[in-house]
């Protein structure tokens, strides 16, 4: 039984054509280990495998050692990482398929054994963010964050370019800009990294890192009429709280849909059925899914068959080898062997 959907229909992102709707959200695994954090050959292996995604979105990847704040995550400012990427890349563009890397420094979400030199995280204002990290093998209070000086903003900008160049220099079709979930995002509003094939990723109503806002739908009309200025690629929006409930506070997302004129990615726990509404229904152009591709690498196969899904099993999302990461069964792998 084969099913012809919205998701399914090709969508032309600015100058990327992809061949569906449904975006593989960005999804943090921690198989980049130290020194190098740089992807390996298990990385090009589960980006391959869910290659058939209108748009694949990297992990969250440091655009410097600075920007890092969870262990072995990986990064996009070294030889060796741009050389990792690389065939990361090349692996999904033989198998037809699009890809952005999410580009990332985490601010005060971090740990001084993380940091150059064991010095403290960076963040706007000298105030620690009452949550973990992961850090040594274990769950450990983020570091206390030193504010950063006004004359130090060139060079976290400079950063972000280097990453960028590094990105197209590693084949990427393009970047986010992770500007959601508590890290470091005030910067993101300005020029320089911002001119072209560059989404961003945003959530308003999030509690994620422990933010709050008193009144986050002005703050957000505001800020995506700002970006909507910048001329960027797409809105990524996280709706909710991330990873659930998605009803955690009242907002009015088709305020920002309306504001913004590029494309608009809806993500969090969004199934086929929710998000085949909204796209009918023009409240998004692409639906990204996050959970759903750790455990289906065929997520696309098995929407066009009418199969159903694997579960995921959270005990190996963050860190580890190919268990939980590349060994998930697609539907031919399992129809064979039964
Ligand atoms: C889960 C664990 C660590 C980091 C985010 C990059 O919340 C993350 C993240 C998620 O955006």
């Amino acid at each position: 039984m084969s099913q012809s959907t919205k998701l399914l229909e090709p969508y032309k992102l600015g100058a990327l054509t992809l061949s569906n709707r449904l975006v593989m959200a960005p999804l943090t695994r921690n198989r980049a280990p130290a020194p190098n954090f740089a992807p390996g050959p298990l990385a090009v292996e589960y980006y391959g495998q869910r290659a058939s995604a209108g748009l694949l979105i990297t992990e969250a990847s440091q655009v410097s050692q600075q920007g890092q704040g969870y262990q072995d995550t990986p990064g996009i400012y070294s030889k060796e990482q741009v050389e990792g990427w690389r065939k990361v890349t090349d692996r999904v563009h033989e198998r037809g398929g699009r890809i952005f890397i999410q580009l990332w420094h985490v601010g005060r979400i971090s740990h001084v054994a993380l940091q150059p030199n064991g010095g403290a995280p960076v963040a706007p204002s000298a105030i620690r963010a009452k949550t973990k990290t992961f850090v040594n093998g274990t769950f450990a209070d983020v570091s206390e964050p030193r504010a950063l000086e006004l004359s130090e903003i060139p060079g976290i900008i400079d950063d972000f370019k280097r990453a960028t160049a590094n990105a197209i220099a590693a084949g990427f079709d393009g970047v986010e800009i992770h500007g959601a979930n508590g890290y470091l995002l005030d910067q993101f509003a300005k020029d320089g990294t911002n001119k072209h094939r560059t989404g961003i990723r945003i959530s308003p109503v999030t509690p994620a890192n422990d933010v709050s806002d008193s009144n986050p739908q002005p703050l957000f009309d505001y800020i995506v009429d700002h970006l909507n200025a910048l001329k960027l690629t797409y809105i990524h929006v996280i709706e909710g709280a991330t990873g659930g409930p998605r009803d955690n506070a009242p907002f009015d997302y088709a305020s920002l849909r309306k504001r913004f004129k590029q494309a608009y990615i809806a993500n969090n726990g969004y199934d086929f059925a929710l998000a085949e509404k909204v796209l009918e229904a023009g409240a998004a152009d692409l639906i990204a899914f996050g959970k759903p591709f750790i455990s289906n690498p065929d997520l696309v196969e098995r929407l066009k068959a009418g199969a159903p899904l694997n579960e995921w099993d959270k005990a190996t999302f963050y860190g580890g080898g190919a268990k939980g990461y590349t060994d998930y069964p697609t539907l031919k792998a399992t129809e064979a062997a039964e």
